[in-house]
């Protein structure tokens, strides 16, 4: 079994903490993971003694797990995720915040005595290829092997992490518990979690930077290199340091001359990044190759331009809608291998969701795990179901996905899902007004989420729940990066909306793979090619300059989507300053200054 981590590192700050939180956690055993193929089949091993993994057909999903979470941890908490520096400001109006050394005594009671019981498991792991001068190290210590299995696929987990860190590397402390200690004798559960709602903690201090999660064991609150690390603390130090650590997909597009460009972009949840990310053009010839699904680190390369790497080496993504249809690639990537998180279970031990594309079995055990038919009034998978996937088994992975110093983007995208108002794409004038553009972005809540569907929410650079600082300094920094560089060497900025419905409701566009002539335009336009016409908003395609060939789309449908409606603008205009409100002085002038010209613009001045 391990060695001892004593023995595993030299690093005395990194002994210091784990000897710490070994006496606050007070675990029956200690495990530090190095990463190989045999310890994760050993994690697995563990995690179907528990209960907590069920094996999948071997056949038909070979080396495939399913779990099921408890029904109260199925999900991001973000009403329980909090930042907390010093001073609230520093955290801004779109956060939780609590002042971090009141927090700190709050969580080492909370953790006192957390994992006994249990089994600590300490998880090296790097953010981007291990040794890379742009890879951010954390050490996650949790007491679930569901984790240690989850992070092993999403990150590079091992011995290989703390040999890059050396004596006195840095690091990012990442303290998880599931909040479920077991008292002598106590049987376990399969998804140990707290069960209170409001006593789970997802805390981040970017100070430190450090983060302590504590009572949840799903998704970004507990996989601690995601969402935690990648994003909101990576945030303040991009700030920092001068570059972007961003919820964006990394693609690139290859024409059917063989040159290829790189796009970013930047889309809140249920808006289809991962399916955007793996598209199957339908336009002949073209190509799309995948370097990341949600997150992008990006910094100016020696030759002036802006580069993006992935930090992860997975897919988290939303089970239900995965179809053959929807995202074949997807679907090819997680034939083996990967972990599924709330799921259906068939009868012959294979997974089954909605939408599928397959038709419901007979018979199935839901997510909850009770039988299930057809017939049953509930969903067989929970909405916001997860496979965990290595993204190396991507058929359409890009050979350059793993480069340390990333690829240069040509392009960056932002987009939501709004029924009105947004045409299908337009391009922004300068950076400035790009980076408007990314404040002003939104997205209408779905059934799936809340209970009044089609409310507008505000979801700057589809950063809400994902800025580890005050959200208009985020502004800031967006800003300042054409001081960095050449602004012409800068990405050109677009905003892209698949979802734009007509008075009848039905989607104008069809979508997915059709996606790519959109995808196409923009490649024209960062060439210096491609035909627009100036409206208030931005540039839009000039008529005829999409290429809709093979595509029988009625003339009102594409009028419709490329339509700026004035009436509909100036209100968009007037919501915005009101939510510019929020930011107070944090506001950078320049964004104001944005929003007046629009609104001159829109009044035809
Ligand atoms: O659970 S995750 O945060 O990883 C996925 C998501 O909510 O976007
Ligand atoms: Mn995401």
């Amino acid at each position: 079994m391990a060695a001892a981590f004593e023995t595993l590192t030299k690093h005395s700050r990194l002994l210091a903490w784990l000897t710490e939180v070994v006496q606050l956690c007070k675990p029956d055993n200690v495990y530090t993971c190095d990463g190989s193929a045999e310890e994760y089949g050993y994690i697995c091993e563990v995690a179907m003694k528990h209960g907590t993994f069920t094996r999948l057909n071997d056949t038909l999903r070979p080396d495939c797990f399913l779990a099921r979470s408890h029904p109260s941890d199925v999900a991001r908490v973000e009403d329980r995720t909090f930042i907390c520096t010093n001073d609230q400001i520093e955290a801004g109006p779109t956060n939780n915040w609590a002042p971090a050394r009141e927090m700190k005594r709050k969580l080492c009671a909370i953790f006192d005595g957390c994992m006994e019981g249990r089994t600590m498991y300490i998880i090296p792991f790097s953010m981007g290829p291990v040794g890379s001068p742009f890879s951010k190290i954390g050490i996650e210590v949790t007491d679930s092997a569901y984790v240690v299995a989850n992070m092993t696929i999403m990150t590079r987990v091992g011995t290989k992490v703390l040999e890059a860190l050396g004596s006195d590397g840095e690091f990012v402390p990442c303290l998880h518990s599931v909040g479920a200690p077991l008292k002598p004798f106590q049987g376990d559960v399969p998804w140990p979690c707290e069960r209170d709602p409001n006593h789970k903690y997802i805390v981040h201090f970017p100070d430190d930077p450090s983060i302590w999660s504590y009572g949840s064991g799903y998704g970004g609150n507990a996989l601690l290199g995601k969402k935690c690390l990648a994003l909101r603390i990576a945030s303040a130090l991009a700030r920092k340091e001068g570059w972007l650590a961003e919820h964006m997909l990394i693609l690139c597009l290859t024409s059917p001359e063989g040159e290829k460009r790189y796009i970013a972009g930047a889309f809140p949840s249920a808006c289809g990044k991962t399916n955007l990310a793996m598209m199957r053009p339908t336009l002949p010839g073209w190509k799309v190759t995948c370097l990341g699904d949600d997150i992008a680190w990006m910094r100016i390369g020696e030759d002036g331009r802006l580069y993006a790497m992935n930090p992860e080496t997975g897919f988290f993504g939303v089970a239900p809608g995965t179809s053959y249809d929807t995202n074949p690639n997807a679907m090819e990537t997680f034939t083996r291998n990967s972990i599924f998180t709330n799921a259906g279970l068939t009868d012959e031990g294979d997974i089954w969701w909605e939408d599928m594309g397959v038709p419901a079995p007979a018979h199935l055990i839901d997510w909850e795990g009770d039988d299930w038919t057809p017939d049953s009034d509930r969903k067989a998978a929970h909405p916001n179901a997860r496979f965990t996937a290595p993204a190396e088994q991507c058929p359409v992975i890009d050979p350059d996905w793993e480069n340390p110093s990333g690829v240069p983007i040509s392009a960056i995208l932002f987009g939501g899902r709004r029924a009105g108002t947004v045409p299908l794409v337009y391009e922004a004038f300068d950076w400035e007004h790009g980076v408007f553009m990314g404040s002003a972005a939104g997205s209408e809540t779905t059934a799936a989420n809340l209970s009044k569907t089609g409310v507008l929410r505000h979801d700057p650079f589809a950063m809400l729940p994902f800025c580890g600082y005050n959200m208009g300094d985020y502004f800031a920094h967006w800003l300042s990066m054409a001081g960095r560089t050449d602004p012409q060497k800068l990405p050109r900025i677009f905003f892209v909306n698949w979802f734009r419905k007509g008075e009848d409701g039905h989607f104008l566009w069809p979508g997915y793979g059709d996606n790519s002539r959109v995808l196409k335009w923009i490649f024209e336009r960062v060439g210096g090619g491609g035909q627009a016409v100036k409206t208030p908003i931005g540039n839009l395609p000039a008529p005829g300059a999409l290429d809709l060939s093979g595509l029988e789309l009625p003339a009102a449908d594409l009028e419709a989507l490329l339509t700026v409606d004035v009436g509909a603008w100036k209100q968009e205009a007037a919501d915005l300053s009101e939510y510019y409100e929020e930011f107070g002085d944090r506001l950078p002038t320049a964004l104001r200054g944005q929003l007046e010209a629009l609104k001159e613009r829109l009044h035809g001045r």
